[in-house]
This record gives C-alpha cells, sequence and structure tokens, in this order.
C-alpha cells in the first residue's frame, strides 16, 4: 500500500516538473502594498507578465471603455517601450492579453471593479468605464514601481496572480487646490489631477478667488481678472484662467472620472472682486488689492442689488463652465458680515445655485442658512455646523482641519505651511475615522472626505507635492476602503513602498520618520 502511494506521489510529481520547470509560486498577499487598500484580494499562482506582444481587448463595442483602454497604454508604454493594440471582442480568449469586460454587477456599483490575473490573461470587470478606469490605477500598483518613470526602463514587467474585487465606501473623495492665494498654471493643475486619479479620488475642488486673487475669467466682469487677478500673496504677479484654459482643466479632469467643483468664496473672502469693482462694496469705493494673509476682513454688500446681478453673472457663467453638477459657494470666515445679512446672503445665492440646475456646496458656516434639501456643507472646523447641517436635511463633507488640512505643518521643523489646526503628521492624517469624528453622527449623512491644500505659503509644485505626499494616499484610503481593513501598523508599510513610486513619479515627498 505504501509503496503504490510513493509510486503515485512520484508519477504526479514527475507529471508537474515536465509540465512546466518552474513550479508556479502563490502570490505573497503580504508583498502587496495597494493603497487604497481593495475590499478583497484573493492569492492565485504565478504571474502575468506584459511584455511586446501583450494584446489589450475590449470585451464590449464601447468608444468610451476604448478611451480607458488608451488611458493604460499611456501609463505602460513610456517605461516598458512596448506598443500596444487593441483589438476587439474575437479575440478574447487570446492568451497573454488584458480584457476589459463590461458586466452588470450590483455590488460594484459605478465605481467597483474585479481583476483577475493569471499567468494567461489579466481579465478587468466592471459595469462602467468608470470602474474599468478605477481598476487601472489597482493595475498601475501591481507593476514595479518603475512604471511610473517617464523614461524606458530595462525591466519583467510581472503582475502577480490573485484576484481582487474592490468599490467605494464613500461617493465623494477629493482634494482641494487654492489657486488663489497663490496662482498655479493649467500644467501644474494637471498633475494635480494626476495625483488624486493615481489614488482613486474622484472630485478636485478649486479655491478659485479669494481676498489675493480673483483666478477665472468672468466675460460679463472682465475688471475681476484685469485687476483682481493681478496679484497674489506677497504681492508680484498672479494670474488668471481663461474659459478656455479653466475648460481644458475641466475635460482633462473628466477624462480621469473626475469631478471639478469650482469655488467662489462669498461673501467674505472677497477683497480681489471688492478692489475691481466700487459697487459691490457697501461704501461704493474700491478697496485696495491686498496681498497678506489675514482672514475674515472682506465682504460684499449683502443688501445691494447689484451684489446679486454679480454673483447670478458668476454663477451663470461658471455654470455654463462646468459640466458637474456642484457650484461652491464658499460662505467660510465672513467675520465682518451681520448674521442676519449672512444668511440673507446665503439664501438668495443657493436658489441662484439652484436657478443653474447645480447643486450648492459651502464651508460648514453655510449650515446657518435655510439650507434646502441636497445642499452639501463642507465640514472643516466647526461640528455643531455638520450636525446643524445633517438635520436640515443637507450633507456633509468631511475636511476637519486638523486631520487632513494640507496646508498644516508636519511639525514644528517643516518650513512650509501653517500650524493654526496643529501639526499633522501622516499618522495624525491616517488614524482616525470620519464615522467615529464626530459622536453620534449618522454615517448616512457622510458624503465623504476632501483634503484642502491653501497656498498662503506654498508657491510652486514642487511645494505642492512636499505637503500633498505622503498624506494624499492616506486620505484616500480612508475615503474609499473599508474602514475594518485600515489600520495605521500595516498602512505605513504599504506607505513606505509607495516612496518607489513617488520618486520615479520626480514628486518631492515628505520623508516622514514615521513611515519605515
Ligand atoms: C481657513 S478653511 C480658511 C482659509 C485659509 C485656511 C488656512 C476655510 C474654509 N478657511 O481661508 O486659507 O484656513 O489653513
Amino acid at each position: 500500500m505504501k509503496n503504490l502511494f510513493q509510486v503515485l506521489s512520484l508519477f504526479v510529481l514527475a507529471a508537474f516538473a515536465l509540465s512546466s520547470c518552474t513550479p508556479a509560486q502563490q502570490t505573497d498577499l503580504s508583498e502587496l502594498n495597494l493603497i487604497p487598500i481593495p475590499c478583497k484580494i484573493e492569492a492565485g499562482n504565478g504571474y502575468f507578465e506584459i511584455d511586446n506582444q501583450t494584446k489589450i481587448i475590449l470585451d464590449n463595442q464601447n468608444s468610451e471603455l476604448g478611451e480607458v483602454a488608451q488611458m493604460l497604454i499611456k501609463h505602460l508604454c513610456v517605461a516598458t517601450g512596448f506598443d500596444f493594440v487593441i483589438e476587439n471582442k474575437s479575440a478574447r480568449n487570446s492568451k497573454n492579453s488584458i480584457l476589459f469586460q463590461l458586466n452588470d454587477d450590483k455590488e460594484l456599483g459605478r465605481e467597483g471593479y474585479d481583476i483577475d490575473v493569471n499567468p494567461k490573461q489579466i481579465s478587468i470587470n466592471s459595469n462602467t468605464p468608470e470602474g474599468a478606469f478605477r481598476a487601472i490605477q489597482t493595475l498601475r500598483q501591481l507593476l514595479p514601481a518603475e512604471i511610473e518613470k517617464s523614461e524606458f526602463v530595462e525591466k519583467e514587467w510581472k503582475v502577480p496572480s490573485l484576484s481582487i474585487r474592490d468599490y467605494p465606501r464613500f461617493e465623494h473623495r477629493g482634494a482641494m487646490l487654492d489657486v488663489s492665494r497663490h496662482f498655479f498654471g493649467v500644467e501644474d493643475v494637471k498633475r494635480f489631477i494626476d495625483f488624486l486619479a493615481a489614488y482613486k479620488m474622484n472630485k478636485f475642488h478649486m479655491h478659485l478667488s479669494d481676498d489675493q486673487g480673483w483666478r477665472i475669467e468672468i466675460k460679463s466682469w472682465p475688471k475681476l481678472t484685469s485687476i483682481g487677478g493681478q496679484t497674489q500673496v506677497g504681492g508680484g504677479y498672479g494670474g488668471y484662467y481663461t474659459q478656455n484654459e479653466y475648460t481644458e482643466i475641466v475635460n482633462y479632469a473628466h477624462k480621469r472620472y473626475i469631478t471639478l467643483i469650482p469655488e467662489i468664496d462669498m461673501p467674505g473672502h472677497t477683497n480681489a472682486a471688492l478692489a475691481s469693482y466700487p459697487e459691490l462694496n457697501e461704501d461704493g469705493i474700491a478697496t485696495e488689492l491686498y496681498t497678506g494673509t489675514t482672514v475674515g476682513f472682506s465682504t460684499l454688500a449683502t443688501r445691494k442689488e447689484i451684489t446679486y446681478k454679480f454673483v447670478d453673472d458668476v454663477i451663470r457663467e461658471l455654470a455654463e463652465l462646468t459640466p458637474g453638477p456642484y457650484i461652491h459657494i464658499g460662505g467660510d470666515e465672513s467675520l465682518v458680515t451681520e448674521k442676519d445679512d449672512y444668511i440673507y446672503f446665503i439664501d438668495r445665492v443657493q436658489d441662484i445655485v439652484l436657478s443653474y440646475g447645480k447643486t450648492m456646496v459651502g464651508w460648514d458656516e453655510i449650515a446657518h442658512a435655510n439650507l434646502k434639501p441636497n445642499a452639501i456643507a463642507q465640514f472643516w472646523a466647526h461640528k455643531e455646523n455638520a450636525i446643524l447641517a445633517a438635520e436640515k436635511k443637507g450633507k456633509v463633507i468631511f475636511s476637519p482641519a486638523q486631520n487632513i488640512y494640507l496646508d498644516m505643518k508636519y511639525d514644528s521643523t517643516t518650513q512650509l505651511g501653517l500650524s493654526w489646526a496643529g501639526y499633522t503628521e501622516v499618522m495624525e492624517s491616517y488614524d482616525w475615522d470620519p464615522a467615529s469624528l464626530i459622536p453620534d453622527f449618522d454615517e448616512s449623512n457622510i458624503y465623504g472626505v476632501e483634503s484642502p491644500l491653501w497656498s498662503e505659503t506654498i508657491e510652486t509644485m514642487s511645494d505642492i507635492e512636499y505637503m500633498v505626499f505622503p498624506r494624499l494616499p492616506g486620505i484616500a484610503e480612508i475615503a474609499w476602503s473599508k474602514p475594518e481593513l485600515r489600520d495605521w501598523d500595516t498602512y505605513k508599510y504599504r506607505l513606505s513602498a509607495h516612496k518607489d513610486r513617488f520618486e520615479a513619479m520626480n514628486i518631492n515627498y515628505y520623508n516622514s520618520p514615521q513611515i519605515p
């Protein structure tokens, strides 16, 4: 009996050795460093290797899916040096292929996806091209970090066998860039959008106006930019986006399934407008342009009718340029606006936003106005405002300054940034959860998570990168991943592995002592 068993096992071993020279190894899941961490990962055996023969196959005749496949090619072709061709479904079972399929799978929702990797094929299944786009970001992270280089790299491009099922926790996952305190050109903004896309964020909030600068061309009020756009913090030339440039940014974000949320901050934070048009001031006298960093000193004249003509024109032009459903009206720190004037103003502006078919978003102070259902309050400082907004049937975006303000210094030695909300090391920005931040706040009222980068001290793309990395990936994970899968002690090792990616992307990141 024993002999027969030995003979049989020898036979099995021999057959195995003949069929493949190197037995396929099971993927070690602890070596994956995916951020945000996916809902479910199962190990497979062996790996898929992308080479010069790898085909990309679309299982559905869907031009949008084809564009997503092109985006994948863009990510792969530079470092690998391979030419990829896209084929249609007749070839769906071919080996050495990356297959995109559209399905109907309720659990995955709009943005979810499955990725299945085996030695023959990588298949990506989703309900929408958007889900396929999110999947590509995961695939990038399954490849060696050098895939992110913008030059050819001689390398074996292996993807470990596995299957992933993944979908987001929150609808709203974003970041804000303040282009008012310091202005950033279109190319910088595109790079910022690339960062969001890489970590599956889907909202890009642009803070387009403030005391120090008006940054979007408004044709019916041209002095907003010819006067109000000229300077910035510290003095010197600021700048602004023409409507065409703004559209270029909208489209760039849209191709990456990121919705642009434009903000015109009102009725405070309006000195640039007040300096451009005297009639917007209570006393009818234009203010001086402002290049300092104090907040809370300016207000539109909330009881003058011309103010509402101004707001209507601005929101009309902005709404026409903005395909996404949101207009952000600011509403924060209106410290020199009387409370009843403030409420009167927000109520009227809300009606203007609604009249152009958009959803109003505002900083948490707008909760004091008569919010209509579906208004969105962005909680940054005042928990009681978040609660009030939810009571008024508004949704709440979580941007708690103490946790995720990207302009807060990491520690006392950080040169850039501010510290009014405290220092925010990488752990502090990661190790919290929106559902437990405000006692008794119902998670169903949380629309999502967004981290703002204010730019009083931020002047260059390299400054942006330093404050954003490595905090942004963790914030993206808070917004995307299941809370029970998140934990700092394992996250810090995953994040550590991303340093190679930051370097491959030439990102000027902060090398935190908290990251091994
Ligand atoms: C508070 S957050 C502000 C901004 C500043 C920021 C600096 C918010 C809604 N208002 O005006 O730039 O602090 O951290």
